[in-house]
């Protein structure tokens, strides 16, 4: 078995210290495969997902995969969008409404702050009045919004219509990510990105943060 393919098993196995020896290995050899790295995570996160809905496992277990996979991260993070500089300006990053997945988001956040931007982060299951209060008192120019849940589509058009019916839309790009969203979800939510990848994310956000300085 390949190093990456036991990552993914640890992680899928909850067999946290095997996960920990292999990051902390990556990170002890100045964090080469980091990428491959997160995508093994990643992976067997989705696996644990998989055994959930099969009966497998149980909301204890999501928890506990939820520490490991954030303790993987804390080692990793330092190398994530290492290299990229400061100055991008301020966006407003959160879980929308009715979802408090946050395992995604936070890895966002790291590479949006690798990549220079300084980010507001509101939290997990934010209101839609709690983001546009915030993007209007701190005269943000992007706001991305992540949800892991079906649901959270429904949430993040309302965070668009918010913006709409405060007529303070097009004083703000909206970018949508996590495993929901698609190009199509995108077009009905209204929003002006959307990704999978965080590094896409932060390309897209890259862009719009040069057009507008
Ligand atoms: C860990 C976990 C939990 C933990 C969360 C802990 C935490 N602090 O986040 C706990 C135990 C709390 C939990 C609770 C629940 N969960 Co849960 N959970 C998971 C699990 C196993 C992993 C999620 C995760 O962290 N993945 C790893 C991260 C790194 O990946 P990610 O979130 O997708 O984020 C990546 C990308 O999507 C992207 N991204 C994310 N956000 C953004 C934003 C932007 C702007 C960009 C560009 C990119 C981006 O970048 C990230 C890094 O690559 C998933 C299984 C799965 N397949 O995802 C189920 C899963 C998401 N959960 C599920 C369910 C059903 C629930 C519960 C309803 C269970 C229950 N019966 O109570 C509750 C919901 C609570 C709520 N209201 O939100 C379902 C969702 C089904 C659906 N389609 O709606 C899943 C898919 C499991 C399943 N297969 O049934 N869960």
């Amino acid at each position: 078995m390949t190093e990456m393919n036991e990552l993914r098993q640890a992680m899928s196995d909850l067999d946290e210290d095997t996960v920990l020896r292999i990051v902390h290995g990556i990170a002890a050899n100045g964090g080469g495969g980091v990428a491959q790295a997160m995508e093994a995570c990643q992976n067997g996160m989705k696996d644990v997902g998989d055994r959930f809905e099969a009966g497998e496992y149980y909301l204890g277990d999501l928890l506990f995969a939820s520490e490991v996979m954030t303790g993987a991260l804390e080692v990793i993070k330092p190398f994530l969008g290492a290299g990229l500089t400061g100055g991008k300006g301020k966006l407003i990053l959160c879980t929308v409404h009715g979802d408090i997945h946050d395992i995604g988001k936070n890895i966002v956040k790291s590479m949006l702050e690798a990549a220079g931007f300084e980010v507001v982060d509101l939290g997990i299951d934010v209101a839609p009045e709690v983001i546009l209060g915030a993007a209007k008192s701190e005269g943000i120019k992007i706001v991305a919004l992540s949800g892991v849940l079906t649901l959270a589509l429904d949430s993040m058009k309302a965070v668009v219509d918010s913006f709409i019916g405060a007529g303070v839309r097009d004083n703000v790009k909206i970018i949508i990510g996590g495993n929901p969203v698609t190009e199509e979800a995108c077009k009905v939510i209204g929003a002006d990105g959307w990704a999978h990848s965080p590094q896409k994310g932060v390309d897209i956000c890259l862009g719009w943060a040069a057009t507008s300085a």
